[in-house]
């Protein structure tokens, strides 16, 4: 049997970032929008799709050689998008240089070891945290009754996660990960 995995790698933010993230969703979010629970905020680096436990297991060995910590992610505002039919609400992250160089290295190994694909579409860090309800319309251009909170954190984790859908929703299992020291 050859089981396929959706897999994606990630940074994984510490705790506190990740509740004020989660906390402050769930202030401004309107009714149809579900707040993404805590413990599924992250920033996806690269999403590998649906993959062999082989490939798997080929990006697990190499994580370690592409992790390097980035400096401190600061939140750079909040988004509704697509902005014409929102889908999700997303925080923005900017990064120093070495979150685009830490993505690149990230990149290139995976091209190498499971001839990765790149998408078109540029980079754009940043951490879902609501989803919009199917057939639920919300207004993307109205303005926060609160605003995106200013942090500063630095990653805890480079990992490589398995996403399963379950009845409650997405499950995100880590299948490798390396730990950043900050
Ligand atoms: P999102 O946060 O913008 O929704 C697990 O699903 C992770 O992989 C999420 O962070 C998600 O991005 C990302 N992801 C899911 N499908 C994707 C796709 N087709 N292209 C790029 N990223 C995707």
């Amino acid at each position: 049997v050859s089981e396929r995995l959706r897999l994606f790698v990630a940074l994984e933010l510490p705790r506190e970032g990740r509740s004020a993230l989660a906390g402050w969703a769930a202030e401004v979010v309107p009714l149809g929008v579900r707040v993404v629970p805590e413990e599924n905020l992250h920033l996806t680096l690269a999403f590998l799709g649906s993959r062999s436990a082989a490939d798997a297991e080929a990006v697990s060995e190499r994580l370690a050689l592409v992790a390097w910590p980035p400096e401190a992610l600061a939140t750079a505002g909040a988004q509704w998008l697509p902005e014409r039919r929102p889908r999700v609400l997303a925080v923005s992250l900017s990064g120093a240089d070495d979150l685009a160089a830490l993505r690149d290295r990230l990149v290139a190994s995976l091209v190498r070891a499971i001839g990765f694909e790149l998408e078109r579409r540029p980079f754009w860090p940043h951490v879902t945290v609501g989803r919009v309800m199917r057939d639920v319309r919300v207004d993307g251009r109205r303005e926060f009754p609160v605003p995106v909170p200013q942090l500063s954190m630095h990653p805890a984790a480079l990992t490589l996660f398995a996403s399963r859908t379950t009845a409650e929703g997405a499950r995100y299992e880590a299948l490798a990960r390396v730990e950043l020291a900050s």
